[in-house]
This record gives structure tokens, sequence and C-alpha cells, in this order.
């Protein structure tokens, strides 16, 4: 293994510079001889194209950052759809997302490095000033470590490294005297209580103005922390230390990664995702590279990049060849347990996680790269944003999307390693799709639910300090950026820390306390850099030729679970038994079972219960077959009962003021016209008389070829339906009678019949919560004539006011005993997952693999490492909606007779929308006077 420093195979180090820092500029150059060859796959983009794409960022910028100075700052953020400033404290507690605000006038030090890096050097300079007089660190507010040091310590290093650079250019910020540096280090400062622990790990949060313990502080009784929150320190914290010459932060930081590694699990040399900071116990076992964890990683190669110190390197080896064992199974990524890395923990994977295939270009390992970031390009393309959650077989699993760029960073890196056109592509799609469908009056708003489209009253300020810098850098050519980007490394919140600070101050010891590595391949060790005449030998269309097989993975997803090749090997001929294929009535399954030491109980009332106890395995190795089947059980269950939920759908207010641009989420009905087969309704709304629909109504004049309102009880909501379809309407909406109620607060569910034939019923008909339904009735009260459109997801906008308005402005289970319930009804000699009396056929989950058969579902090894919707055998299943009327269609007997089940449980908050839409209001006004002005 070379010496740091070492010759690394990329030319010869230049003085003050880091040897990555020539790496990435060898690179870049290697790539523009790999551009000049393409001949196929996406066509080259030209300047010009180029250019327009990058000033649609800038003034896409230029919209979300001038409405937060104009209506927020000093607050935290913009609250986008009411067009005010987020003052924690004054708006309703959202949680831990709040941590992140401590009244320090957040977004704009958030922002700073991008003004630079998107040329706007006067405002820059504005901004700093700005700062320097407004902002107050010393605040009584209990503030995330993490979030305080990768946001506002990482804002004001990352404002301090271009200032600097712009002063030594001599024209800009030549009064600056290493203010925001002050700052920095102030807050540096205020962070060091945290890490009073024996640990060295920090406390989770901290108090700005009275630290940790002191009971004013109403913080310091956490005892766990996230494996990302402990370990995403270092680059702020050496940065610090090397441009103030205090050497305590980097030590801290460094104290604590140490720690971390000491505690990884020895065996699989993965972390889990919580630990405890008083005893190093890990909390949670499940280990990934997404949520709690992924910014650990980042940063352990990042810091040997910055600081040029083996032992980060060589840590990260480690790691990555633990991930790359366990968690990576092409195109997915799946989290596992750290005792039992053969396990999957979990059958969804968080969006997070996108930020992994830039990592792995920096690595130097493209192919798996460009094979995550297309999944997760074509899970984008499926519902226009990436889901905060989404399941192995690509469906929805957490419905939000809070404009997160990391999608964008690994679209931003394959491209500098690629040069591939695709990615500029790719690039231009994110940015049609934020205007599109983020884009309001005031900023842009995060999405509340991707299905839908409908907002969240949010706009974070990673959106400005992330997702602008490597949309803007994607398409920027050398010239278009007044400094060279390659002199700097990104922290994970996209700031620049200058890569000369590693020869700098290096008073810190550079030899790890620990020095145990795992023996890997050489391969880990290999000091050369990415370099695109090895990864893409002669061959320009290298990056395409990887996509072209996955082209289909996500649309043609078999839905079902992901089988790992060692699994199916450890076993032997024959492979264990698999939760799907289970069937109570099959001798040999029971076999099986008890073999593994798993019985199987019936329940009086018709349901099976299966308990394992491990000791009754026959063998050691049965008895962890026997652990994997369980936990596939539970998976599998509750999977079941996701598919069993119907999608919410969309009331989207179409006419004036609103233009679409005010999305309801609404209830399905199990009965009508099904929303889900892209058909849509669109019609004016009328209220009906008798207002609860109920008999036939006194007024069908007034609802005919309308879409009627209605309010819920006293009847069934098919005899509603009927009512008002009898009197012409074309659609219906049913409004919550219990006052206030709101999807905020309360699961949304879906209309079931009356147990009897339905199919007279050919109308759309959804439900909305009290506060969502006053929306509509208080826009009936404004305007009279109100116009809808009820769908299963929100449609763009109307063209001509879209224009108007841009230029406007489980935990880990150990062998031993645990149960599942397996809810039967009706046959408990099925297989259980045929069996719940209020939910659809398990066999209809199944359908998909009972078309194929056997050989193809699980005997080819190989065939199933391979990213799921390879097997041209299995019914392939387009939309989360057909999957769920599958189910419904072979399930007759599934309880529909209830009034209401829950679907789906979604966020909102409906008074952000009313404000939104008094906004609007206001502006529609104000733009008429102008015209009339004019
Ligand atoms: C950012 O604040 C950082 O990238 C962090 O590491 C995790 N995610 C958010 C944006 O999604």
């Amino acid at each position: 293994m070379s010496e740091a420093g070492g010759d690394r195979g990329c030319g010869s180090p230049a003085p003050q510079r880091a040897p990555w820092s020539l790496v990435a500029t060898t690179a870049a150059l290697c790539l523009v001889t790999a551009t000049s060859m393409w001949t196929a796959g996406a066509a080259p983009m030209t300047r010009e194209e180029k250019q327009k794409l990058g000033n649609q960022v800038l003034e896409m910028f230029d919209h979300a950052y001038g409405n937060y100075m104009e209506h927020a700052y000093p607050a935290d953020e913009l609250m986008p759809l009411t067009c005010r400033g987020r003052i924690r404290g004054e708006e309703p507690s959202r949680g831990d997302v709040d941590d992140a605000l401590g009244k320090f006038s957040l977004t704009l030090i958030d922002s700073l490095d991008t003004l630079v890096v998107l040329n706007k050097t006067k405002e820059f300079e504005d901004a700093v000033k700005k700062v320097l007089r407004d902002v107050n660190l010393d605040n009584d507010v209990v503030v995330s470590v993490f979030e305080t040091n990768i946001r506002v310590l990482g804002g004001l290093l990352g404002g301090h490294s271009l200032a600097i650079m712009l002063k030594e250019k001599g024209e800009y910020m030549q009064w600056y005297n290493d203010e925001l540096l002050q700052m920095a280090k102030q807050l540096g400062y205020k962070l060091l209580p945290a890490f009073n622990t024996t640990s060295g790990l920090p406390y989770p949060r901290i108090n700005l103005k009275f630290g940790i313990r002191k009971p004013e502080a109403r913080t310091g009784t956490e005892t766990d922390t996230c494996t990302a929150c402990a370990g995403t320190l270092i680059l702020e914290f050496a940065a610090l230390s090397r441009f103030t010459g205090a050497t305590i932060f980097e030590e801290y930081a460094r104290k604590a990664l140490d720690f971390l590694w000491e505690k990884r699990q020895r065996s699989s040399n993965l972390v889990g995702v919580t630990i405890n900071i008083h005893t190093g116990d890990w909390v949670r076992k499940d280990s990934g590279v997404g949520a709690g964890i992924d910014s650990y990683y980042e940063y352990l190669l990042k810091a040997y990049v910055l600081l040029g110190d083996d032992s980060f390197l060589e840590r990260f080896n480690t790691h990555y060849d633990a991930i790359m064992r366990y968690i990576s199974q092409p195109p997915l990524l799946l989290d596992v347990h750290i005792h039992k890395p053969m396990l999957n923990a979990r059958t969804w994977m968080d969006a997070l996680l996108a930020f992994f295939p830039g990592l792995q270009v920096l690595k130097g390992d493209i192919r798996p790269a460009i094979e995550t970031h297309e999944m997760l390009y074509q899970v984008i393309k499926k519902h226009n944003f990436l889901p905060e959650a989404f399941t192995t077989d690509f469906r929805v699993h957490w419905a939000q999307h809070p404009l997160r760029p990391e999608f964008a960073e690994s679209t931003y890196f394959l491209y500098k390693a690629t040069g591939d056109p695709y990615y500029l592509e790719v690039g231009k799609t994110l940015i049609e799709n934020l205007n599109k469908y983020a884009r309001v009056p005031c900023g842009f708003a995060a999405m509340k639910d991707v299905r839908t489209g409908s907002h969240e009253d949010r706009m974070d300020s990673f959106f400005l300090a992330e997702m602008f810098k490597y949309l803007y850098l994607l398409f920027a050519d050398k010239e278009d950026i007044i400094f060279d980007i390659e002199d700097y490394i990104f922290t994970t919140e996209a700031h620049l820390l200058p890569l000369w600070l590693s020869t700098t101050n290096q008073s810190v010891s550079k030899k790890s306390t620990t020095s145990e590595y795992i023996e890997l391949d050489d391969s880990n060790f290999d000091w050369t850099c990415p370099n695109t005449q090895i990864l893409f030998p002669n061959d320009p269309l290298y990056a395409q030729s990887i996509r072209e097989p996955l082209k289909n993975v996500v649309d043609k997803s078999c839905p079902r679970g992901v089988i790992r090749v060692e699994e199916s090997f450890r076993s032997g001929s024959r492979p264990p038994l698999r939760a799907r294929d289970f069937m109570a009535t099959n001798p040999e399954h029971l076999e099986i079972l008890k073999k593994m030491g798993v019985s199987l109980i019936h329940l009086k009332d018709g349901r099976v219960q299966l308990v394992q106890h491990a000791i009754q395995a026959a063998s050691s190795i049965d008895a962890e077959d026997g652990l994997r089947f369980m936990q596939e059980m539970i998976e599998l269950s509750s999977q079941q009962q996701k598919e069993q939920q119907l999608p919410p759908r969309a009331v989207q207010i179409v006419s004036h003021p609103f233009f679409g641009r005010v999305v309801l989420t609404a209830g399905p009905a199990q009965f009508g016209l099904d929303l889900s087969k892209h058909k849509e309704t669109r019609g004016f709304v009328a209220s009906s008389k008798p207002y609860n629909g109920c008999s036939e109504l006194t007024n069908p004049e007034a609802v005919m070829g309308k879409i009627a309102l209605l309010l819920r009880g006293q009847c069934m909501f098919a005899e509603k339906a009927r009512n008002i379809q009898n009197a012409g309407a074309i659609g219906g909406i049913v409004i919550d009678d219990n006052e206030g109620s709101s999807s905020d607060t309360a699961p949304l569910f879906q209309m079931a019949g009356d147990g009897k034939d339905t199919d007279d019923i050919k109308i759309p008909m959804l439900f909305l919560f009290s506060k969502e339904g006053s929306i509509i009735l208080d826009a009936i009260r404004e305007y009279e004539e109100v116009e809808v459109l009820l769908s299963d997801k929100a449609k763009d906008r109307d063209p001509e006011t879209e224009n108007e308005s841009q230029n406007q402005s489980a935990e880990q289970t150990t062998p031993g005993s645990q149960e599942v319930d397996l809810v039967d009804g009706a046959s408990p000699e099925d297989s259980p997952l045929n069996s719940h009396p209020e939910a659809s056929s398990p066999a209809a989950t199944d359908s998909a693999a009972a078309s194929a058969s056997p050989s193809q579902q699980n005997s080819d090894p190989t065939e199933n490492r391979g990213p799921p919707g390879f097997d041209g055998e299995c019914t392939y299943l387009d939309e989360d909606e057909e999957q769920s009327e599958t189910e419904e269609d072979s399930n007759p007997n599934a309880s529909w007779g209830k009034e209401a089940q829950p679907v789906h449980p979604i966020l909102a908050n409906w008074n952000e929308d009313m404000e939104a839409i008094e906004m609007m209001e206001k502006e529609m006004k104000k733009r008429e006077m102008m015209k009339g002005e004019l």
C-alpha cells in the first residue's frame, strides 16, 4: 500500500493542493475525449442549450431566494404557500425537523456560497453584510448539533472560503477581514459542550445560549444519537481548526469518528442507525446507506480527500467493502441487520440514499453508481419526484418529497465522470418537474404527496444550498464559473471547502487511535484516481450499456422481495422455504416449519399464529432459516396490508383564481368510476339538497351536469351516490360531518359500498375531511362558480397561468422466540396471506408469481440476484392502483361493507392552503390592477 501523499497515478501533485484536486482535474480532462467520441445514445447538448438551462436555473434560484429575502428574511425559512417566514415557536411544531431552525437566518447562511457559484457576486457581498449585521448565534433555542454543523457552520465556512477567494481576486469583498470565520469560530465553541460525554459522541441537541446541562438548556437528557449525526462533523470542524489554528474542533470530531469506528460490528464491518452516546451500544441495529448513516460514510471518504489522512480512506474502504457485499443488491440498496447482514431489515428504500451514486463516483466505482442512479431516475419519472421512501417493487412507501437535492447531486457527479449527455437530459427533467409541480408564486413548495401533487408550506434551506448549486454546475462550462470548482470539496450540504486546507495547520495528529483494518482485496487500496480511460475502455457508450438492461426495471417490476444469492446457496440443493411460497395445507411445508422450530397455531377466531423457538429447531442452520422465514413473514404481512390500500385521489380547483394550484387530497370510493384508470372528471360544483344526499334531490336542476357536494352521515355512501347520479350529477364529493376533521390528524379512508351490487353507480365519488371540504365551500362563497378536477393525481396547471406565475416572480431479530399473527378469516388451510378478512386476497398479490413457473421464481440464484423485472414471465403491474384492483376483484368477500377503512395517513395542513388561496387572490387582483393601469 502506498504512503499518503505518494504517487497516486494522476500526475505529480502541485504545491498547496491536495492530490485529489488533481484527480478531479485529470478525470475531467479525460472526459473531454470521451464526449467527443460520442456516436449514439443521448444526443450531445449544444453549448446554447446548456446555457439556456443554466439560465433557467439562475431564474429559479432568483425566484426562491428573492421570495425568501423579500417575504421571510430574517426568519430561518420561507413558507412558500403563505409567503411568510417560518419562525420557530410561532408555527405549530413539526417535531425534529424544526431542530434545524435556530433563529439565525438559516436560509441566508445556507445560500452564501451558492450565490458565488451562480456568479452572483454582488448579491453575495450584500448577503455577507446582512449576516454580519443581523445574525445572532446566541439564541435560547435548542438546535440539532448535526444540522447546525452542516448548514450553519458549513454555510459560514463556505462563505468564508469564497470570500477570501474573491478578495484575493481584487474586485469584490475588499473590506472582508475574516468576519464570517470569527462567527464560525463562535458557533464552533457553542457546539463543543455537546461533546461532553464519556464516549466523545456528541449529544444530538444543544441550546445555543445555555449549552447542555444547565436546567435552562432544556436538553442534555438524550441517550441516543444517529450515526450520521455523530459522524458528520470532521469536514467542518477540521476546516475550522485549520482556518483558525484552534485544534480543538478537529480533535473532537476525530474522537467521535474513532469511537464509531471502534464500535462497528466486527464481523460485518457495518454500523447501525442509532447508538447510545454513553455506553456505545447500538440502539438500532439496522444498517443501510440512507437516513441516519449516509453522511458518516461520505465524511470518511471526503475527510481523506480534504485532510489526506490514510486512516479515513482505510476505514471507508472497509465499510465500502461491507456495503457492496451486503447492502448493495444492484440496482437496489437495501438495509440489513449488522449482526446478520444476510437478513434484509426492510423492503423499502429511503430517498436520502440517492446521494450514494455520487459518492461511488468519488470512490471510482462507477458501474453500481450508474445502475442505482438509473433505478432512481425511473422512480422519479413515475412520480415526478423521488418519494421519501419506496418499496423494492417501486411503490410509494412515504409520499412526501421535501425537494431533496441528493439525486441532482449524483446526476452531477455521474455527468462529470462519464461525460454522457444522458445526465444533462436527466437534469433537464428535474428542472421541468420543479417548475411544473413545485413552483408556486412565492417560491418552491415541498410536495406533501407526490401521487396527488399536493404541497406542503415549506422550502428547506438545503434546496438553496444544494439543489441550485448542483443543477447549475451540471450545465456550466469552466468559463461559466468565476473560480475553479476543482479546488474545493463539497460538504454534505454542498458547502465548499478549499483543498489547500490539507497542508495548513496540520497540528492534529494524523495517526488514528486505532489501527485494525481488515484485509481487503488490493483494488480497495488502489491509490489511483477514477480515470475515465480505465473506466470506459475505448467505449464511450459504456454508461449506456450499463443502463440498457435496466431500462424497464421500475415499470416492469415483479412484486416480490429480493432474494439473496448466498441464502439460496447456503442450504445446498434445496432452497429453504420462502414465506411467500408457504401453504398451510402443504404437509412438506409444515415439516420444514417444524425443522426450523416454527410452530403453527390455529386460533379460535380463524387466525393462524406462527411462533418460533430457536431451540426447538433441528440445527443452528435451521434455526437461522426459521428466523429468516419469520422475518420475511412479518415483512410480507405488512407489505400486504399496504397493498390492500387504495391510494388517495386529488380534488384540484381549476377555476379562477386557483388555476389548479390548490390540490386537496381525497379518499377514494370502492364503487363508481375508477379515477385510477387515467380517467378524470371536470366540472363545476354545486351543493345538493338535502345536503346529506340521503333522499331524492330537490334541486336536480342545480346539480345536473355538475359535481355534487354532500355531507357525510345518515345513510350509506352508495345511497348518496345513487341520489346525485339520478339527479344528473357527473360526480360527487362527500364532505366529513365531523367539524374540524382533517387529514392532518385522521387517516384518510376509502368509502365502502353498501354490501350490495354497486355496478349501477357510474359516477366518481371522493371524500374530503371537513377542513379540506371547507376550502371548496369557502371558494364557492367567494367566487360562486368553482370548477374542480377529480383525478388520481393533480394535473398540470393551466399553461397560461403557469407562464404568468413564472414571470411573476424492525427491530433486530435475535434467535429466540418471536411471533407473527396472520389474520385469517375463512380458510386457515390456504396460504396465510390469502386470508385477511378485511383485506384483499393475498392470492392476488401472489398472482404475479403464480403465473411464473417455480424455476422462474427462485431456483436460479444468479437470476434472482438481478434486479426485479428481468424475469420476463412474471405478470407486470404498471400501476399501484392496478395491483389494488386485482386484489379487490379477486376477493369479493373482502369486507367492503364497513363504512370506512383507513387507506393512508397523509400529513396535511389545509390552513396553509387557505392562506395560499388568499395570497393568490391578492396577487391576481394586483395583476389585474396593473393590467388596467397599462
Ligand atoms: C441535507 O441537509 C444534507 O445533504 C444532509 O446530509 C442530508 N440531507 C439533507 C437534504 O436532503
